[in-house]
């Protein structure tokens, strides 16, 4: 829902609010990940700062697998006032948080489809992550980067670039990754790479091979397909958290364009996550079937249908629709 009165603020205005809080809960959205769970954590760090108590709330558990950005870290326990929110782009995002009704006083994004449901929002869509947008506003405001808030902005901006391969890192964020390790050399950056990118839990592996295994490729090659049926998580006890990232399996393939992740719930529903390739605005293709998000990175969901129907109808749009797009 959009708040009727959001007003875009720049980094002046942005730092203003944060200094005039008081008691705050940071928001961030549920199935938390490196970005909303860094710039949620950085921003407690720079509200400590300031002499304001706050805490990160999140629908889900924290996995274990930030458990450098966590460690540590205690909230207190005090009745909320106000809320914020960060690298959440819709308050349905927010998931069954018990104050996700809540006026948000203020959210820090980098979502292009941003609701603008909060009462003040600093965003910046060309921003790889929301820590991209949280290191500007600090360096623009010669705030310190202290240790902590380099590793969560670190994490953060790794975390939505896949570890700086994908288009969205751009020149801000290597010139921010740049001052962070020209100021902490010896934050554990290969092994964290390791841990967050390369490393699987077994499970997780045997899920991977059975994907590859039965990936659809269109006739062109340029539509990838995978499908993990509830049958498939359930069998080999993949968490939710053990899923992170299986999106862009597809796109290992060479030649393809399209890699499309269809998740089956054990409601029956789909979860369908969509990554492009140089050529594809893969967001235009997820908003045909009501979903969105980012140009090479979107998702959407399909209520219930077959599988076999659901997988051939998702092929089939997304051929058609890379063809209208790629034909000059
Ligand atoms: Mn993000």
């Amino acid at each position: 829902m959009e708040h009727e009165t959001c007003r875009e603020i720049g980094t002046a205005e942005t730092l203003a609010v944060l200094r005039s809080l008081e008691d705050a809960e940071i928001l961030i959205h549920r199935s938390p990940d490196g970005d909303c769970i860094g710039s949620g954590y950085a921003l407690y760090h720079l509200l400590k700062r300031f002499g304001i108590r706050s805490r990160v709330c999140c629908a889900d558990p924290i996995p274990s697998l930030y458990d450098s950005i966590t460690a540590g870290v205690t909230f207190e326990d005090f009745p909320a006032k106000m809320y914020i929110s960060a690298d959440v782009a819709d308050r349905k995002l927010f998931g069954e948080l018990p104050q996700k009704d809540a006026e948000i006083a203020l959210c820090i994004d980098h979502h292009v489809s941003n609701t603008h449901y909060a009462k003040l929002l600093h965003w910046d869509h060309n921003a790889s992550a929301a820590c991209e947008v949280l290191y500007e506003l600090m360096r623009a405001h010669d705030l310190p980067l202290t240790r902590e808030i380099a590793l969560c902005l670190y994490i953060g901006m790794a975390t939505d670039t896949g570890c700086f391969q994908f288009s969205n890192a751009g020149a801000g964020t290597f010139a921010a990754v740049a001052e962070i390790k020209r100021q902490y050399p010896d934050l554990p950056y290969a092994r964290l790479n390791r841990e967050l990118f390369v490393m699987k839990a077994p499970g997780r592996i045997a899920l991977d091979a059975s994907l590859m295994q039965n990936i659809r490729i269109s006739e062109d090659g340029r539509v990838a397909l995978i499908f993990a049926s509830a049958d498939l998580l359930r069998s080999l006890k993949v968490t939710e958290e053990d899923t992170d990232g299986m999106a862009n399996l597809p796109m290992q393939v060479r030649g393809v364009e399209v890699g499309i992740t269809v998740k089956q719930k054990p409601d029956g529903s789909y979860r369908i996550s969509m990554r492009g390739g140089d050529d594809a605005n893969v967001s235009v293709i997820a908003q045909h079937f009501g979903g969105g998000g980012h140009v090479k990175a979107s998702g959407c969901s399909i209520a219930d249908g077959d599988p076999e129907d659901v997988c051939g109808m998702l092929m089939d749009v997304a051929s058609a629709m890379l063809r209208g797009q790629t034909e000059a």
